[in-house]
């Protein structure tokens, strides 16, 4: 079991997220919470709608999880301001540059936290394996003028190479998988004898021609329910006649993590689910979040590079996210066995190097005993 970096005392963060889509911002979010309250931290949560974590993370709402409180934030609201008898916090992290209101910043991060040390404040940003994020984790941004003249809010970027923030992972992540038993999570569904496919995605227009591969004919498809279950039904016509599907519910952060275990290949989006399928080590391909300006594939061919992505590999990713280009290889046995074992591959790399909370608490560490101007 990986220890955290050693942090003097327990901290008070503030955690702020806004739900702009989809599941990701909550998912990294919450993500990020769980990991500060097992590391001994006290977590405020604030977020704008907390809807999506009665189904992630059952019983935040009741107080389930020690170390971590939720409270509503009323974002667009210019006069909310923050409830008065809450301690002031330590660190305040605004994630993906979710904006938390120069005054509540002020009511809620005096510039010395009660031990004397300096506050911190940080924005966690986006993921991606571009060179640039390299050069950009870490920098200040020193504010100049207005309330929060003389404050200084600082960049964190999680990424895949020991330059960067890093990547979310739990410190019992490695005992949790040699605990788990892919067969008798299978079994317990009623079993199959073809690959398990795991389909969490958004409307990829290759979609049916994956369906159709050899290595997949007699597959047992799990497609997410909500907007990957939509996609298929409208995508999807048919399906060969060995293939099996079904809507897969919904559920919380720690199972989706487990039928990520148990399944052959692994279908998944934008940023959270991209780097479970990295800890789970089972094949897997990935669909961005679309941009209008389709900077998406700038961040895929990062990612390629990053992996040293095989030919057959490099081609379904692009296909998927509709790159284009000439049309993807047969996918066979002997490919979908090629993407298993770079996908083993790139996990051991990724856990070779240090998880972005290890990172994060050194960051604040060296931040509050430096003073808060300090470069990192
Ligand atoms: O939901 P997403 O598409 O989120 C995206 C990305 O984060 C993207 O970067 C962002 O710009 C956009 O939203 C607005 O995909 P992602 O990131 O994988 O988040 C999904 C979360 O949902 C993840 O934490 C896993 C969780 N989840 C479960 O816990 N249980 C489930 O059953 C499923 C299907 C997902």
């Amino acid at each position: 079991m990986e220890t955290h970096f050693p942090s003097p005392a327990p901290l008070r963060w503030d955690v702020y997220c806004h739900v702009i889509d989809n599941w990701g911002d909550v998912g990294v979010t919450w993500r990020l919470c769980r990991q500060l309250a097992a590391a001994g931290h006290s977590v405020r949560l604030w977020i704008d709608d907390a809807s999506a974590l009665d189904w992630m993370a059952p019983g935040t709402r009741q107080g389930r999880w020690p170390g971590i409180t939720v409270h509503p934030w009323p974002r667009t609201d210019p006069s909310a301001r923050p409830p008065a008898q809450l301690p002031s916090a330590d660190v305040l992290v605004e994630t993906f540059g979710c904006h938390v209101d120069d005054a509540w910043v002020a009511a809620r991060l005096p510039p010395q936290a009660d031990d004397g040390r300096p506050t911190l404040w940080l924005n966690l940003e986006y993921l991606s394996a571009e060179p640039w994020v390299e050069r950009s984790h870490g920098l200040p941004s020193p504010l100049l003028h207005g309330p929060l003249a003389g404050r200084t809010k600082w960049f964190f970027f999680p990424g895949f190479t020991p330059a960067t923030g890093g990547l979310l992972r739990e410190s019992d992540l490695l005992t949790r998988q040699a605990a788990f038993d892919a067969a008798a999570w299978r079994s317990a569904r009623g079993g199959h004898d073809g690959p398990w496919v795991s389909v969490f995605c958004y409307e990829p227009a290759a979609l049916p021609r994956l369906v159709q591969q050899p290595a997949l004919g007699g597959a047992r498809w799990l497609v997410a329910d909500g907007r990957s279950a939509a996609a298929w039904r409208t995508l999807v016509p048919t399906t060969p006649a060995a293939a099996r599907v079904e809507v897969a519910p919904l559920v919380p952060q720690d199972a989706f993590d487990e039928r990520l275990w148990a399944c052959d290949l692994n279908l998944v989006r934008g940023e959270d689910s991209l780097v479970r399928a990295l800890w789970a080590g089972r094949a897997w391909l990935w669909q961005l979040y679309p941009q209008d300006d389709d900077a998406h594939h700038a961040k895929l061919e990062a990612l390629l590079a990053w992996a040293d992505a095989p030919p057959s590999w490099a081609a379904w990713m692009r296909a998927l996210n509709d790159v284009p280009g000439t049309p993807p290889p047969a996918l066979t046995s002997a490919v979908l066995a090629e993407w298993s074992a770079l996908a083993q591959h790139l996990r051991q790399r990724l856990l070779a190097q240090s998880d972005l909370l290890t990172r994060l608490l050194a960051f604040v560490h060296r931040q509050r005993h430096a003073g808060a101007f300090a470069a990192p």
